[in-house]
């Protein structure tokens, strides 16, 4: 039996990773920061499971992660855990930088000492474009030329493990993942945040969906889709760094008319930038809330990931129709 270590495992993607690889028969374990909420693990039922373990543990204390790698030995690590939120790094850059990039090397260096034939996964990002990103799609030879403090940690994370490989012959892949979504999204992100106000609003309460900047453009798939791929990429012979994207990009104004959509509402637009609003049936249910502009945005980003298809036969298999509907469904419930 493979034994996999999950960092960050509470959040969406540590729950369908778990569920996957608990699927294929892996033993896993889960780290967790103490007093994270458990409910993902609960909705895929994966907490529970008799092969299933979770430890408090911290990825920013060096010791915490010695003891879990010396105490379970994985085959296998994937790091998850993360300050995700790109907004919240202008106001927090060097807590994002302990997170993302000094917590990965507390994994990556125990790691080379612990289990050095460990094969690790390490969660890099769309965000890492930056100022490359400019309506060209992305792929793995698109310089990074990160516009946010989380962007720059992740940078840092990516070449660290990049040059894992020669330095100690680890085996590192780095992901560059596209936004991917589901109903177990944080509402922090705009995608849930959009459609469990719009769950509101059908169930008849007084809410009105407040949004920063609804013209910037996401490449959206779904969560399920792309822990296959992180696994995938830990199974080819050797490491790699690859794009999991769906090659299609969309505002969120486009998410924002396609989910009240999904439930039997035309939503239309009057005004323009800060002032602008939203009604159904000429009632209020949108408006712009400049607290939610990031003071660098990136505006633009959609993904190629045909070398993840051509190497690992991996491709998205949730259309955008799909993920919306999946997710305005499930906060309905
Ligand atoms: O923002 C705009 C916002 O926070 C998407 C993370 O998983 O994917 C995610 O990062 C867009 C941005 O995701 C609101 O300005 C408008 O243009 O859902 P988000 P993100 O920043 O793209 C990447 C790949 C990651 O790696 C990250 O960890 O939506 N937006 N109004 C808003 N965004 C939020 N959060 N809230 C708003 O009210």
């Amino acid at each position: 039996m493979k034994t996999a270590l999950i960092t960050g495992v509470c959040g969406q993607d540590g729950a369908y990773l778990s569920r996957l690889l608990l699927d294929k028969g892996y033993q896993v374990i889960g780290l967790s920061k103490p007093r994270t909420s458990m409910d993902n693990l609960y909705s895929l039922e994966v907490f529970g499971h008799p092969d299933f373990k979770i430890i408090d543990c911290d990825i920013t204390d060096p010791e915490q992660i010695s003891w879990a790698l010396t105490e379970y030995r994985p085959d296998e690590i994937y790091n998850l855990a993360a300050q995700s939120h790109v907004g919240f790094s202008f106001k927090s850059p060097q807590q994002t930088c302990a997170v993302n990039y000094g917590g990965y090397l507390n994994i990556l260096l125990n790691a080379r000492r612990i289990v050095p034939k460990a094969k690790i996964y390490q969660a890099g990002t769309s965000e890492m474009f930056g100022y490359s990103a400019k309506n060209n799609k992305q792929s793995e030879t698109t310089p990074f030329m990160p516009k946010s403090p989380y962007a720059i940690a992740k940078v840092a994370a990516h070449w660290a493990g990049v040059n894992a490989r020669y330095e100690a012959d680890q085996f590192v892949c780095n992901g560059i993942l596209f936004n991917h979504e589901s109903p177990l999204r944080h509402e922090s992100f705009v995608t849930r945040k959009i459609t469990k106000a719009i769950s509101r609003i059908v169930n008849g309460e007084d809410h009105i969906l407040r949004l920063g900047n609804i013209d910037s453009k996401r490449d959206w798939g779904h969560a399920r889709d792309y822990v296959d791929g992180m696994w995938r990429m830990l199974q080819y012979e050797k490491p790699d760094d690859y794009v999991l994207a769906t090659g299609e990009t969309r505002t969120v104004r486009e998410f924002v008319i396609k989910a009240f959509s999904f439930v039997g509402m035309k939503i239309e637009f009057e005004g323009a930038g800060a002032s602008e609003r939203g009604y159904v049936d000429q009632r209020l249910v949108l408006e712009i809330d400049p607290d939610f502009y990031r003071p660098n945005e990136l505006d633009y980003l959609c993904g190629d990931f045909s070398k993840a298809y051509s190497v690992l036969d991996w491709k998205p298999s949730t259309d955008f129709n799909t993920l919306v509907k999946e997710m305005i469904t499930g906060d309905l419930k």
